[in-house]
């Protein structure tokens, strides 16, 4: 990121740039600090979005304000030396602060700049979005094919899932924009971000430079707790992955793959031609990727394991069948057993998670859990406290109760 000053009354009225995207700072609450967790692995939704928009010819530039750890004072002077004529920022939940702040800062320096929010928070509260006067366009869905729409000029009034002010009221057009073949899309602009300076989260790695991909979208499942739940699930065909991840290699120097897929095993014949790829161009590629217990069996795991799988994360989440009814996630405990084993056979590591605080838990039905937990025995086990997140079923039934305290 260029840190030096430049003078903002030197700056050109007309656009340099088409687009500027933003992926916010992983910002603490304090006002004061920008930066709270460290870790950082590439937007994959904004690069996506960038893509498009290059494929389209559009200049475009990505700030990745969390890898670059800038500060807001780096952040004022970056912005001043572009000028942008739409700028997209990213937003979850966990950097919808930061995110609101970000806007603030961009129209202050160029008021005159459309300002668009996309991702998984703005997806769910367009609504709260819209009372930050510094936001003029939420994106709702996926953001490829709607962002280029925006940038070719075509109005917000007819494109479908965005959400607008009108005055004081917000306006939400019908629907939100789904990519049913996601082969169609552009591979994500990698060459945008800095990609020298992402590393995943410890115990999740086995060898450096790793990176992270998805090979689906969507997941069948109806977790309470998840934003996933019931969303369209689609893959990209195994082929095309396989020739990104030669890609990846050969130009930065790639060795591992974390799959952030929700269940990389859900379309069970791609995972295995996938699997079957990597085994075949022998591409000295490690990776990882999440499963559920009941999407997996020996064929499964004996193929990943030969396509370069080192390690399969499962959410088993608790030990309660009770709680497992409440979240919608009612995987047989013994099912949930031999799938663990069946991976720990086939010498696959195993990171499994559980959650606490679920919908009728008790300080019995956490023991439960944590004896279930010792039981299955995963190389790793990750313990986390329920937070009801906007756009889940648990969300709403928490608002409906009076159960929340704060929604921030
Ligand atoms: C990878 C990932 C991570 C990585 C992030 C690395 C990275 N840079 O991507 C890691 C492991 C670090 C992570 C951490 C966390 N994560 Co996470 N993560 C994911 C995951 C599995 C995939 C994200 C992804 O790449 N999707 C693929 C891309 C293509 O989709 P996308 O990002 O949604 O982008 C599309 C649209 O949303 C939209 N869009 C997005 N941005 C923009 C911007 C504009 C301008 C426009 C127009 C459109 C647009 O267009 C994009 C392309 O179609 C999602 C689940 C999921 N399946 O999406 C959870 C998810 C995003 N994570 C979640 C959570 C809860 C967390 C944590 C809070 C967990 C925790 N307790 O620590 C932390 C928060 C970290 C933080 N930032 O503070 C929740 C978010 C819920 C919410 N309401 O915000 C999700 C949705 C999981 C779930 N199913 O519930 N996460
Ligand atoms: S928790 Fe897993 S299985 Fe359940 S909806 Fe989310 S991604 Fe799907």
């Amino acid at each position: 990121m260029n840190t030096t000053h430049r003078d903002n009354s030197n700056m050109s009225t007309r656009p340099d740039i088409d687009a500027l995207l933003i992926n916010p700072p992983w910002a603490s609450k304090d006002e004061n600090i920008w930066h709270g967790i460290k870790g950082a692995m590439p937007p994959l939704g904004l690069l996506s979005i960038a893509a498009q928009a290059e494929r389209d010819g559009h200049r475009v530039r990505i700030l990745d304000l969390h890898v670059e750890q800038a500060t807001i004072d780096q952040f004022r002077n970056t912005l001043s030396d572009i000028n942008p004529r739409i700028v997209g920022i990213s937003m979850m939940t966990s950097t919808a602060i930061a995110a609101n702040r970000v806007a603030r800062i961009v129209k202050e320096i160029h008021p005159t700049c459309i300002v668009v929010v996309g991702g998984v928070h703005a997806d769910a509260l367009p609504e709260e979005c819209l009372k930050n006067n510094a936001i003029d366009l939420v994106v709702r869905g996926d953001g490829e094919r709607v962002f280029s729409e925006i940038l070719r000029g075509i109005s917000h009034t007819t494109i479908r899932g965005i959400s607008y002010r009108d005055g004081n009221r917000a306006i939400h057009n019908a629907g939100k924009d789904t990519i049913e073949d996601l082969d169609t899309l552009a591979p994500p602009a990698y060459h945008l971000v800095p990609m020298q300076k992402y590393y995943p989260a410890i115990g999740a790695y086995k060898r450096l430079p790793a990176i992270n991909m998805l090979m689906t979208r969507g997941c069948p499942g109806k977790c309470t707790f998840c934003n996933s739940a019931e969303t369209t699930l689609r893959t990209r065909s195994a082929h095309l992955v396989v020739e990104e991840i030669a890609h990846l290699k050969k130009t930065y120097g790639i060795r591992e793959i974390q799959f952030y897929d929700d269940t990389f095993t859900v379309i069970k014949k791609n995972c295995l031609e996938f699997c079957r790829l990597m085994k075949e161009r022998n591409l000295g590629v490690s990776w990882t990727a999440f499963v559920r217990t009941d999407c997996f069996n020996e064929e499964m795991a004996r193929a990943m394991k030969d396509g370069g799988c080192h390690q399969v994360m499962f959410g088993v989440e608790s030990g309660d069948d009770e709680i497992l009814q409440n979240i919608r996630k009612p995987i047989d405990k013994v099912k949930t057993q031999s799938a663990i084993k069946l991976a720990k056979r086939t010498g696959l590591e195993v990171r499994a998670t559980f959650m606490f605080g679920n919908p009728g838990e008790s300080k019995a039905s956490i023991q439960r859990t944590i004896d279930y937990a010792l039981k299955l025995d995963p190389d790793l086990a990750l313990f986390n406290i329920t937070t009801p997140y906007p756009g889940t079923q648990m969300f709403d039934w928490a608002k409906r109760e009076g159960y929340l305290t704060t929604e921030d």
